[in-house]
């Protein structure tokens, strides 16, 4: 990232009236929560999706994708948002119309200032029936054995989730019994339709999109800064490394959201 570089995004940012965050896993790196595509730390890296992140994984081995699941929930509690998440925060508070678009299923932006971000890929925290779709009660944390991991670090020192790592039954749904199910958006699966049509609409009507951490790989997500390039908002992007998006984006931030966004918005 130049000097040059910042400059230009934030007098784009500074000039947007209707900008629009859209967020990946990159945004939560720094509060400790893995990515799923990055070399050494990407979660895909040691387990394989077709396992644990579809319908048909669930329907297989109830027990496997909840524990791993709950594992995951339990490292975003202890997670606490970074200074990219208050940066976007302080974003939102200079311009109200600023819509916060974010595939990520922790609650770092909540936790971070910004209420009611538009959820495309679902949340760790809405657990449902996977019969009937009624939400059930998040689970108490109780602490495992041995678990005295101070708060702040959301995995172990690998980037991966502990200590809940293992085989879990999942809670009966109390309306029909059905094994209830993470709140997330499997492969293969629709994305929830308010939310889709709520960023299609904010990136439509944008005059900046702001994407940070995300690979762009994972579709329909990857369309919505497309739709804002498409009609002539400037991308602005954030990350450490190229992503299909370069091409489209205005000006490309190369660094860590932490590091990048607060220097954006000072
Ligand atoms: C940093 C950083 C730092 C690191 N600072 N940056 C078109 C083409 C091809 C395929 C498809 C297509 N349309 C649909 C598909 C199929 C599929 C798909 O996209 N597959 C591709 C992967 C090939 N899509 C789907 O199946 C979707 N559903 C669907 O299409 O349904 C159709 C349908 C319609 C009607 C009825 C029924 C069906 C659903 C996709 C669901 C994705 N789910 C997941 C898991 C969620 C639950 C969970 O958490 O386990 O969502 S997969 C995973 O990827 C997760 C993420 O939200 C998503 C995106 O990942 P993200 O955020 O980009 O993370 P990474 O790791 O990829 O990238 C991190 C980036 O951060 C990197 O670039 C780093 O460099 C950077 N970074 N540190 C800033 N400090
Ligand atoms: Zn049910």
């Amino acid at each position: 990232m130049t000097g040059p570089e910042l400059a230009e995004a934030g007098r784009l940012l500074a000039a947007a009236r209707r900008p629009v965050v859209f967020t990946g896993a990159g945004m939560s790196a720094e509060s400790g929560v893995p990515t799923f595509r990055d070399a050494q730390t990407g979660l895909w890296q040691r387990y394989d999706p077709q396992e644990l992140a579809t319908p048909a994984a669930f329907r297989a081995d109830p027990a496997l994708v909840w524990g791993w699941y709950e594992a995951r929930r339990h490292g975003v509690r202890r997670a606490r948002p970074n200074p990219g998440h208050r940066a976007v925060a302080a974003i939102r508070a200079r311009c109200p119309e600023t819509v916060v678009i974010t595939q990520n299923v922790d609650d770092l932006h909540e936790r971070g200032g910004v209420p009611a971000p538009v959820r495309l890929h679902g949340s760790l925290f809405a657990p449902r029936c996977s019969a009937c779709a009624r939400p059930a009660p998040i689970p108490e944390d109780a602490a495992a054995p041995g678990d005295d991991t101070p708060p702040g670090n959301a995995a172990a020192p690998d980037g991966m989730p502990e200590p809940h790592d293992g085989p879990l039954t999942p809670p009966a749904c109390a309306g029909c019994g059905a094994p209830v199910r993470p709140g997330v958006v499997w492969f293969g699966e629709a994305l929830p339709s308010a939310a889709l049509d709520a960023a299609v609409e904010a990136a439509a009507g944008c005059d900046l999109l702001l994407t940070v951490g995300t690979s762009a790989l994972v579709h329909p997500a990857a369309e919505i800064p497309l739709v804002a390039a498409r009609l002539g908002a400037p991308v602005v992007q954030v990350n450490p490394v190229p992503t299909p998006l370069d091409a489209i984006c205005a000006v490309n931030l190369r660094g860590p959201a932490g590091e990048v966004l607060p220097a954006l918005v000072r």
